[in-house]
């Protein structure tokens, strides 16, 4: 199994992009326990190379994995053999891979010249992100700043925007992009960036958020995997250090946080797509996050961007104790996702991380909230869990960018909003 998996690193090394022709995703309803943990066996098969979008935990959500083709035959005859109910989400996975590889081909021959004319509606490279980042900067020097909070692993700038209208302000965090294919989120950042640039004195309630907070926007948490995502693996999560002693790469940057770090819902297996990593705070893009926060000292929000699935959720993760602001950010929670549905109707559910979709241990909300930052949240955003819906899961069509980030944007508002209303 090792051997396989140096051999299939090393024809990627050799021949690039690693393909998906005739993968498909099924989507997976157990209706029991047993059905849940023979769904659990499936993944320690490891020469089977499934790849859990969510992992096997409830019988209320659907399973969604990505099957190789070689591996087809025998999940499908599995499934059937223990009457488990699925249907078939993605036909072939390259189809979407290559659809979304033919939109980002528009953008290439266009390099715009401000973030006027930058392409909202499509998907772009890291470089191209950065490059955003630096004009927008340019544009507004009064208001918009660029820090660099650290390095990644491969040597990559780990960018934070910050706006500002004036000194020693409490500060509200949001971060997109910590797991590297979930690229609407870092599509998102992108659009945040620009709109809160755009409306500081056009808009009324932005403008009285920023008179009193700075926001802090880091739009790609996990360059490395971003770009990898770009040349390599489409569908890498994690990020992109070595794991000594293993042929797997990367730790999951979203279990690898000092909040019951190693705990229930995290993997001490450097080929699992949880691992958590040697020690917390062991991946040097977490860790810049958590001497940023630490030093800031005055954060009063602290949102974090997935996909997908349609949740809104607050800590916490790693216990079913309800934390202790728990009635608060609910009724905020309702009103927020409320917001984001008054636009066009998305729907969203609300909750806890543990109860509304898995028990999960080192999330970064969890920390950030034992750190005193009482508005801790994190965003699934587009699609949603459940069908009828796109059918396509990490790979969101590009025309539903500026609508997710609009909507998402009105949630985001009413957090932020709150939070200048609740001085704490
Ligand atoms: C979110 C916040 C804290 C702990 C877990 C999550 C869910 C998130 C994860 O497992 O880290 C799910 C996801 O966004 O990575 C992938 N997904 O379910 O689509
Ligand atoms: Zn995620």
């Amino acid at each position: 199994m090792r051997k396989l998996l140096v051999l299939a690193s090393l024809f990627l090394a050799v021949f690039g992009r690693k393909t998906f022709e005739r993968h498909q995703v099924l989507r997976i309803t157990a209706v029991n326990d047993v059905q849940i943990s023979l769904l659990k066996n499936l993944t320690d098969h490891e020469y089977l190379e499934l790849d859990f979008w969510r992992e096997p935990v409830h019988e209320s959500l659907p399973v969604d994995v990505h099957v190789p083709s070689t591996s087809l035959h025998k999940v499908k005859s599995f499934l059937k053999n223990n009457k488990i109910h699925y249907e078939i989400m993605i036909q072939d996975l390259q189809d979407l891979v290559d659809k979304e590889q033919q939109e980002m081909m528009r953008f290439r021959a266009h390099q715009p010249k401000s973030t006027n004319d930058f392409d909202y509606t499509n998907y772009h490279t890291l470089d191209e992100i950065y490059t955003f980042i630096d004009m927008l900067v340019k544009e507004n020097p009064k208001l918009v700043s660029k820090i660099v909070i650290g390095q990644s692993y491969e040597g990559r700038p780990l960018n934070v925007l910050k706006f500002s209208t004036g000194p020693n302000r409490p500060g509200i965090w949001i971060d997109t992009g910590i797991h590297s294919r979930e690229w609407i989120t870092q599509a998102c950042g992108t659009r945040f960036a620009k709109m809160i640039a755009a409306s500081y004195n056009r808009d009324a309630a932005l403008t009285d958020i920023l008179n009193t907070f700075d926001i802090f926007l880091e739009i790609i948490v996990n360059p490395d995997g971003f770009q990898f995502t770009h040349t390599t693996d489409r569908m890498w999560r994690k990020t992109r250090k070595p794991n000594p002693g293993s042929p797997c790469v990367g730790v999951d940057p979203n279990r690898n946080w000092n909040a019951s770090f190693g705990g229930p819902g995290s993997s001490k297996d450097p080929c699992d797509p949880i691992y958590c990593g040697p020690s917390a705070h062991s991946e040097s893009e977490v860790k810049a996050i958590v001497d940023f926060v630490q030093s800031h000292g005055k954060l009063k929000a602290f949102v974090s961007i997935h996909s997908y699935s349609q949740f809104l959720l607050y800590p916490y993760g790693y216990t079913k104790t309800a934390c202790k602001d728990k009635t608060e950010l609910d009724k905020l929670a309702r009103k927020a996702v409320a917001a984001l549905k008054s636009l066009y109707g998305t729907k969203y559910k609300y909750g806890s991380i543990i109860n509304v979709i898995y028990q999960a241990s080192g999330g970064s909300i969890d920390w950030s909230y034992d750190q005193g930052i009482k508005y801790s949240y994190t965003f699934e955003l587009r699609p949603s869990w459940s069908s009828p819906d796109c059918g396509c899961g990490f790979l969101l069509p590009a025309d539903q960018i500026i609508p997710t980030a609009e909507e998402t944007w009105r949630a985001l508002m009413v957090i932020m909003e709150h939070t200048k209303n609740n001085p704490y």
